[in-house]
């Protein structure tokens, strides 16, 4: 299988207004640091746990507030357009679009979305469903490259790709192993507001829930 072919990349899903709408709103609001995927927790509780850690990742939150409708739409239409017919999947449903921000020194360290390894009983290593992510939905919301900021590149690192942010480009790709990526850490911001990006994650109709995968490491293994 050729995983690069399953990395959707589309320019200029947003028009330059609603560039400009996202960047004013983000300048203008109030923002909240964010957690990552805790395995040690989780595997200890059996609920899935997050924590807030800078060393691997350090991104703020921004509400939408008053532009969410908008950015509802612009989901439902991506997905019917876009995303469905791309991996001639259906798209069951989608968690709610976050509005991430990256200021001087912010991060995220190459990581997987969606799976995490267990360890079974009998010491079989499994990429096993962290949350129920199938597909993994990315906007970048303005420009690298020493533009508005410098650093804060995505990148695959090991498919060797990197990509410097474009304003309104979309980037879809599978929440497995094979798809570890990561923010590189900006260097410089010239907007007063950083880099921005919406991320979301969607369920595929058809694949196996997390419900449905633990219960089969249930019969399997005993424990999960
Ligand atoms: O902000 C980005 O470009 C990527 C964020 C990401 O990988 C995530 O939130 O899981
Ligand atoms: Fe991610």
């Amino acid at each position: 299988m050729n995983l690069l072919s399953n990395v959707l990349i589309e320019p200029n899903v947003l028009t330059p207004e609603a560039l400009q709408e996202l960047q004013e709103h983000a300048r203008n609001s109030s923002t909240t640091d964010l957690s990552v995927f805790d395995p040690d927790k989780t595997n200890e509780t059996g609920e899935t746990s997050w924590i807030v850690d800078k060393d691997i990742r350090d991104t703020q939150i921004i509400e939408f507030g008053p532009l969410f409708p908008k950015i509802e739409d612009l989901f439902k239409n991506i997905v019917k357009h876009i995303i469905n017919p791309f991996y001639g999947i259906e798209v069951s449903d989608s968690e709610v679009p976050q509005l991430l921000k990256y200021n001087v020194g912010g991060h995220y360290k190459p990581h997987i979305d969606g799976r995490s390894i267990w360890v079974a009983p009998n010491g079989d290593k499994i990429w096993r469903k962290s949350t129920d992510r199938d597909l993994s939905i990315l906007i970048l919301l303005n420009e690298g490259n020493g533009k508005d900021f410098s650093g804060g590149n995505f990148m695959f690192p090991e498919l060797g790709i990197e990509i410097p942010p474009k304003p309104g480009t979309l980037v879809v790709f599978p929440s497995d192993q094979n798809y570890l990526h990561g923010v590189s850490p900006v260097k410089e911001i010239y907007n007063e507001v950083g880099r921005l990006s919406i991320v979301s994650w969607a369920r595929v109709k058809g694949q196996k829930t997390k419900e449905e995968e633990d219960k089969e490491l249930l019969e399997k293994y005993g424990v999960c």
